[in-house]
């Protein structure tokens, strides 16, 4: 039977139907009319759930910490000119971190290209730099030829997404008006679209490739340098690891003895019982002495750039063979030392490392190197006690380690950066409470923090989000998602009234310039803020009231925020005397 159709509406039905088909469930769409076919087939298919947020660039936040919790691509969609450049933050934090997101902007017909249309840019490859791939998809035409182009070019989206070059994506898709679903522009046979719409789901799933001769012949090469090594140490750089790569670490470091220095967003740090787990190594190589004294002679690096300067500079200084290993072969080097750059899945590249190790019987160096990092750690881990868990309310450098404390298993923590990001890393050491650490370390932008941690708690029901006050009010639109997509986050505000992490900068000797460039208070009332937006807030009285409103909160299914008023000096001159001491503990102990 013939029926009539909309072009535009038909085309993105078969583009959706073949997405589900391919795994996607999520879209994250903000409201404009040359959309309209892209919005209309995402919202009518079942198999996907959408989230609609009115601010583009708190949308792409969103979706990074949708596909980054649910471990899968999330489609985001926006409609023609500016509304697209609002997402460029995102899709840089994706592209760098390799998050899956699938990137599709309407856009008008080329006819109308510099022709002074309204909303019209050019928005061919606008994210070139940051993308890890581009196709403009053509105006619809319902010709089997086209319709198969776009099924193909959608499964090569994914695959690159999800696989190849893992990241995201970002398809085009131009559109001629009539842009509603009942004024048809073609008649078409409905055994056709049947007959379409079965082929969407005629894909092959590509198997996993097996380890190749020159990979084998790598993990021979490296295992014999472990053969002659008297010290080695495992670096855990910041990553979402799954449990198959976080046990296969450990393993590695357990059959070597080699130390792990795990970043605190490894999931390293909060998900193993591998007694070899150094947390405070941020401190002790403080210590010149210490970093002089033990130098390793070869690093197996994974994950990416650590979050501590301490041990950046420990590579500096050292010639270690230092391997960097990972799945797509990015470099992470600043101090360029590397020896070289493995591309390697963690899990697979330590599997077969240690399969290689056992048939050549290895047996661990009879050393006490294993032993000088783990003494350091404890010593480190007296010194917070003392003076860090010790401190009066409120301040900053305690309140990670309160949290950790009562935040229940298998939560999720969003750590903002800036501040927050650093005083987990110093001051959280490692336990088993299988939390999960996310963060947006790709570029380190302090935009997009809250919305992300959105994202997150759509996937993760318990959700913690610890971030700064700028960082926060950068991110208020995230507020009005919030309302729009009620989720049960739980938001950690840590109100310095400013850039507290400038107070370690040498320019706070300019006094009223710091002050007013840098620092840059607000004064903004945030329980008005919050309230405004229908939120709750509650002010933080003392470390017990944290524990008790952390755990009331968690059980909530909205937003709250928890803000504890800190001093941004004070907190800083405990850490660094908190410093001074480990440098003073750890000289006369190792010297
Ligand atoms: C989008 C973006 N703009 C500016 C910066 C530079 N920057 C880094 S930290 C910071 C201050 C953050 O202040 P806050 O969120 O209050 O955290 P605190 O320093 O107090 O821990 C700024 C402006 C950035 N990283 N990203
Ligand atoms: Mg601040």
């Amino acid at each position: 039977m013939i029926k009539k159709v909309n072009r535009n509406f038909l085309w993105s039905e078969i583009f959706v139907e073949q997405l589900v088909q391919l795994g996607i469930k999520y879209a994250c769409i903000s409201p404009g009319s040359r959309s309209a076919p892209l919005t209309y087939s995402l919202a009518e298919n079942k198999n996907i759930k959408c989230f609609v947020n009115i601010d583009e660039r708190s949308s792409a936040f969103f979706a990074l910490g949708l596909a980054k919790a649910s471990s899968s691509p999330v489609v985001v969609v926006t409609t023609s000119g500016t509304a697209t450049a609002e997402l460029y933050p995102a899709i840089i934090e994706a592209y760098q971190q390799r998050t899956s997101l699938i990137v599709c902007t309407a856009d008008r017909p080329p006819e109308l290209k510099n022709s002074g249309a309204n909303q019209m840019i050019n928005q061919k490859n606008i994210y070139r730099n940051h993308i890890r791939w581009f196709k403009d998809i053509g105006l619809p035409e319902l010709s089997d030829k086209k319709l198969s182009r776009l099924m193909l070019i959608t499964q090569k989206a994914i695959n690159i997404a999800t696989k190849k070059d893992k990241g995201p994506v970002h398809l085009n898709f131009p559109f001629r008006k009539p842009l509603e679903p009942v004024s048809f522009t073609d008649e078409i046979d409905e055994l056709l679209i049947e007959s379409l719409i079965k082929k969407t789901h005629e894909n092959n799933h590509s198997p996993e490739s097996l380890i190749t001769k020159r990979e084998k012949k790598l993990i021979s090469k490296i295992a014999g340098r472990i053969l002659t090594s008297q010290r080695g140490l495992i670096i855990a750089g910041p990553q979402d690891y799954n449990l198959k790569a976080i046990k296969a670490i450990n393993s590695l470091s357990e059959i070597t003895g080699f130390p792990v220095l795990a970043d605190a967003a490894s999931q390293l740090r909060f998900n193993s019982s591998n007694n070899l787990i150094i947390s405070n190594y941020d401190a002790f190589l403080k210590s010149e002495m210490f970093r002089q004294k033990f130098k390793p002679d070869i690093i197996l690096q994974f994950g990416r750039t650590s979050t501590s300067s301490s041990l950046e500079n420990y590579f500096e200084e050292i010639d270690a063979d230092r391997f960097v290993i990972n799945e797509f072969g990015d470099r992470f080097d600043p101090s360029g030392k590397a020896k070289s750059i493995i591309k390697f899945k963690p899990e697979i590249f330590c599997n077969e490392l240690i399969k290689y190790l056992k048939e050549i019987n290895f047996s661990k160096p009879l050393n006490d190197w294993s032993k000088v990092f783990q003494t350091a750690d404890i010593s480190v881990e007296g010194i917070k006690s003392k003076i860090i868990l010790n401190s009066s309310f409120p301040n900053e450098a305690r309140i990670i380690s309160e949290l950790i404390k009562v935040i229940p298993p298998k939560s999720s923590i969003m750590v903002g950066n800036s501040l927050p990001i650093r005083d987990l890393d110093c001051f959280a050491g490692s336990m088993e409470n299988n939390l999960k650490i996310f963060f947006n370390r790709g570029a380190s932008g302090i935009d997009g923090i809250t919305s992300t941690a959105l994202g997150i708690s759509i996937h993760n029901k318990s959700t913690v989000l610890i971030t700064g006050d700028l960082s926060f009010l950068h991110d208020v639109n995230a507020l009005i998602a919030a309302k729009k997509n009620p989720v049960p986050l739980v938001i950690i505000l840590i109100n310095n009234n400013g850039g507290g992490i400038f107070d370690a900068l040498p320019i706070k000797e300019y006094k009223e310039l710091f002050r007013k460039y840098f620092k840059a208070p607000q004064y903004q009332n945030i329980k008005s803020v919050v309230e405004a937006f229908g939120h709750n807030h509650t002010l933080i009285e003392s470390w017990n009231h944290l524990s008790e409103s952390v755990t009331a909160s968690l059980g909530k299914k909205s937003l709250t925020v928890l803000e504890i008023k800190t001093n941004s000096v004070s907190s800083h001159k405990l850490r660094e005397k908190y410093w001074m001491l480990v440098k003073d503990k750890i000289n006369s102990e190792f010297s």
